[in-house]
């Protein structure tokens, strides 16, 4: 594992970046007057297999003297404005370079959704063998639209790069697994891809409720259909006042009746609360056993949205595809922040680098590698290695052949009496640290809690918990040498509840010299009565102690010598999470009354030693 401080990346990667620099269209700034002069409009409807059509807006080169490549991106989010008029693509950096070197540009409103036929259905289940024209599916979709374009755009070069992020990275993946072999390139960045295990929806369980609930008027409709780029009247609004206050006045079941059957996809939740074959049959790792695009899969450490499905596709594409070029890029971002117009390169209180690292990936890691794949020009930038990671802590990125680096040692650090953490396990007997979980009164994510999500909460300080009796805190000696972990991370806990079901909340901190900064690193939740299987609830019997053991996604952070690492424990993380009743009753429909305290013993001794487990390089 090489690893490059940001300054030494950009100047090994400068080098590539000769190499690959595009034939640009002059140097003078890109904006609608250069739009407009350089590029031609044309919109299509174009036919699926099944007859619905897709409305389709392509940008090509009004320079024809070569041929050029296509990079396509599908969106459920418009692509307005519709008709004569070019869209503001030219106002995202992220699309420069591409402008510059002549791509032909696509994008194209998903099915069912603005001018777009058909029926909108949300993350559709991939069929694997499509048989006859109504075997439909995004794939299929994508391998049309791909069919069509390369019949019916002039001048291209034959080859296509599918991107998008969230949504639009499902999409994208879904653009990989059609098979179409014009689609070379790929790059789906933070793709939704279990929306049951940890993005978007639930995280092991859990309902994001903060986020969905938000959500729902937006994306959860069936027909939105025309070019109004108004949002899904939904009067009154569904969350009114306070956010805090509304959700502890509002249980799922007041919502369930406020949405009132108007949004499907909240009907789909409600009906499937457990990871059932509903929900296993809309997991996008079911499309991605025979791939033969490259992949460049984009992520970011402190997405809050979908930081599961960039780690998890990325294992599964390199387990069924052992041969492709797969390549993963995490950075410390948060949703999309990589191709914003921002910098990308600090967070809440904390600064990654003094560099714009949104343009180091949109220079040195994405233009380089759609370049080598659909133009064949350069060696395909700073991802080419396999595996690049930024490793927050020491702040610097890493390289690696792939992810997680083969070279590391499995280690525990254990929770221990009075608040310790511990690198040997426990010898004591019958040793716990208990607390009340009260859903009166859940442990806020962060100290203010009346508007929506705050964009740093993954990452800030813990200590406006710290007081909390239910937020239990376990502090390690300080550390004498760098502990660079990397890969997966896993909390093991044995607990003993006095109710049939709780939440278990573990968050993993590094807390700098002295005390005197603190920084979150992971943090994940985890719905009890999955502890045995995820499709399977079972209820706790009270007061008896049981494993539980859940994954906080992956981790890519260097604990540094003189830093101690800090774990809590807790079973409430409102409102980002629904509450659990703490009882082993639908939480769906459970009502106001339900929503009873669990006393929770958490153990830390030689027969139940409750740890966290890493992989440290
Ligand atoms: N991650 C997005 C999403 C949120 C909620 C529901 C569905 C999707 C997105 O940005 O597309």
């Amino acid at each position: 594992m090489k690893r490059y401080l940001l300054l030494i990346v950009m100047a090994m990667t400068a080098v590539v970046c000769a190499v690959a620099a595009p034939k640009t269209q002059g140097d003078e700034p890109i904006d609608a007057r250069w739009l407009k002069a350089n590029y031609t409009k044309s919109e299509y409807m174009i036919p699926m297999r099944d007859g619905v059509k897709l409305y389709t807006a392509v940008y090509t080169p009004k320079d024809k003297r070569e041929k050029h490549p296509i990079l396509m991106q599908r969106t459920p989010y418009s692509h307005s404005p519709y008709g004569k008029k070019n869209s503001n693509i030219w106002r995202n950096k992220a699309n420069e370079n591409y402008l510059r070197a002549g791509y032909i540009l696509v994008f194209q409103d998903s099915r069912g959704r603005w001018m777009s036929e058909g029926d909108f259905i949300n993350v559709p289940p991939y069929i694997a063998n499509k048989v006859g024209t109504k075997a439909i599916d995004e794939a299929s979709d994508t391998y049309d639209t791909v069919e069509w374009l390369l019949r019916k755009v002039k001048n291209h070069n034959g080859r296509v790069g599918v991107y998008g992020n969230s949504y639009c990275g499902y999409y994208s993946l879904m653009a990989a697994a059609s098979g179409h072999p014009a689609i070379v390139a790929v790059s789906p960045q933070a793709p939704m891809v279990d929306w049951w295990m940890g993005d978007d929806i639930h995280h092991n369980g859990a309902l994001a409720m903060l986020d969905i609930v938000s959500f729902l008027p937006v994306l959860g409709t069936t027909a939105r259909k025309g070019p109004s780029a108004e949002s899904e009247p939904f009067d009154p609004p569904l969350i009114e006042g306070e956010i805090g206050e509304f959700f502890m006045q509002n249980t799922l079941a007041d919502i369930t009746r406020k949405v009132n059957g108007r949004v499907p996809l909240w009907e789909d939740i409600i009906s499937h609360p457990d990871y059932d074959a509903w929900w296993q049959a809309r997991d996008a790792r079911q499309a991605l056993k025979r791939i033969s695009s490259a992949m460049l899969l984009v992520g970011g450490t402190f997405d809050a949205e979908d930081p599961y499905g960039v780690w998890e596709s990325y294992r599964t594409l390199k387990e069924y595809n052992p041969s492709l070029d797969c390549r993963i890029v995490v950075g410390p971002w948060t949703h999309g922040a990589w191709r914003g117009n921002g910098d990308a390169n600090k967070l809440g209180d904390v600064e990654f680098s003094e560099e714009s690292l949104s343009q180091f990936y949109r220079d040195e890691v994405e233009f380089p590698f759609f370049e080598q794949h659909l133009r064949g020009v350069g060696d395909g930038g700073a991802s080419a290695v396999g595996a690049l990671v930024f490793f927050t802590g020491e702040n610097c990125w890493r390289e690696m052949e792939a992810w997680t680096p083969e070279k590391g040692k499995e280690q525990r650090l254990y929770l221990g009496e009075e608040g310790t953490l511990l690198i040997t396990a426990p010898e004591v007997k019958d040793s716990y640290t208990s607390y009340t979980s009260d859903p009166q009164n859940p442990v806020p994510y962060y100290p203010d809690i009346t508007t929506r999500r705050k964009s740093d909460y993954l990452i800030r300080s813990q200590e406006f918990v710290e007081e909390r009796e239910d937020v239990l805190t376990f502090l390690s000696p300080v550390l004498s040498e760098d502990m660079i972990v990397a890969g997966k991370l896993t909390a093991e806990i044995y607990a003993a509840i006095s109710t049939t079901d709780a939440d278990f909340v573990v968050k993993v901190i590094d807390v700098g010299p002295n005390g005197e900064t603190e920084m979150m690193v992971r943090a994940n939740i985890m719905r009890g009565r999955y502890r045995n299987s995820f499709s399977e609830p079972e209820a706790f019997t009270p007061d008896k102690v049981e494993g539980v053991e859940f994954d906080l996604t992956d981790i890519a952070h260097t604990f540094q010598a003189g830093h101690r690492i800090k774990v809590q424990v807790q079973s409430s993380w409102f409102p980002i999470f629904d509450r659990n009743p703490q009882q082993f009753i639908d939480i769906y429909k459970a009502e106001k009354e339900d929503f009873i305290p669990s006393h929770i013993k958490i153990y830390h001794d030689a027969e139940h030693p409750s740890a966290i487990r890493f992989n440290v390089m």
